[in-house]
């Protein structure tokens, strides 16, 4: 399988959760804007909607939208928690997988954006803030992870997206069980081998 990726997007979650799985893999940068990967490929005929991530099967398939790569790479090893279909931690995982990309990915999209305005971001930055307090009361009862005890698919995606706030100024020490949280996602070995591979720590 190959992903392609841009360091510390949310490609990112994908990556951790290729190595957590232990599953053979390479990775290959891309560079939207101009729709080019490191190799000289045309990302757009490898994904039209120009975003990444992309995991590109062995059967030589694209599969888009973070998560349904997650849900897939989720399913695929044996490393991290999968819940069976039907029961009430499969509709969890969707539950925070879904609250991750729908609400708190698109909250920090004005960060990111050539086009917003400060007054988007600061508006940006008050939506992701009501987030991260809903956030905390989800970790108020000293859960490790949003499944409990185990590790899922949902955790790399929440641990990326909310890491982001250490890069535009939002002070995640205000919310210290997502804090903790995060700082007990960055320290497994697969959070440092993927952030290493991907130059964003040493
Ligand atoms: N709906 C997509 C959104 C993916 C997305 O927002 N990717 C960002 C990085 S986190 C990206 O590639 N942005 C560059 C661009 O749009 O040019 C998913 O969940 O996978």
């Amino acid at each position: 399988m190959k992903l392609f990726y841009k360091p510390g997007a949310c490609s990112l979650a994908s990556h951790i959760t290729l190595i957590e799985q232990g599953l053979d893999h390479e990775i290959e940068q891309v560079d939207t804007d101009a729709a080019t990967t490191e190799n000289n490929q045309d990302y757009l005929a490898i994904n039209p909607k120009g975003y990444v991530p992309t995991l590109q099967l062995d059967s030589g398939e694209n599969l888009t939208e973070s998560v349904s790569v997650l849900q897939y790479l989720g399913d695929l090893g044996k490393n991290i928690y999968a819940p069976a279909n039907g029961t009430i931690d499969k509709a969890r995982l969707q539950e925070y997988l879904s609250y991750t990309a729908a609400e708190l990915h698109k909250a920090f999209g004005p960060f990111f954006s050539n086009t917003a305005s400060e007054a988007d971001k600061e508006k940006a930055g008050k939506t992701v803030a009501e987030k991260f307090d809903y956030l905390e009361t989800i970790f108020a009862d000293g859960r490790d992870y949003l499944l409990g005890e185990n590790f899922s698919v949902a955790d790399t995606y929440l641990f990326v997206v909310t890491n982001w706030a250490n890069f535009v100024d939002i002070p995640l020490a205000n919310w210290p069980k997502l804090n903790d949280y995060v700082l007990r996602v960055f320290n497994r070995d697969a959070t440092q081998k993927a952030m290493k591979a991907e130059g964003l720590i040493s």
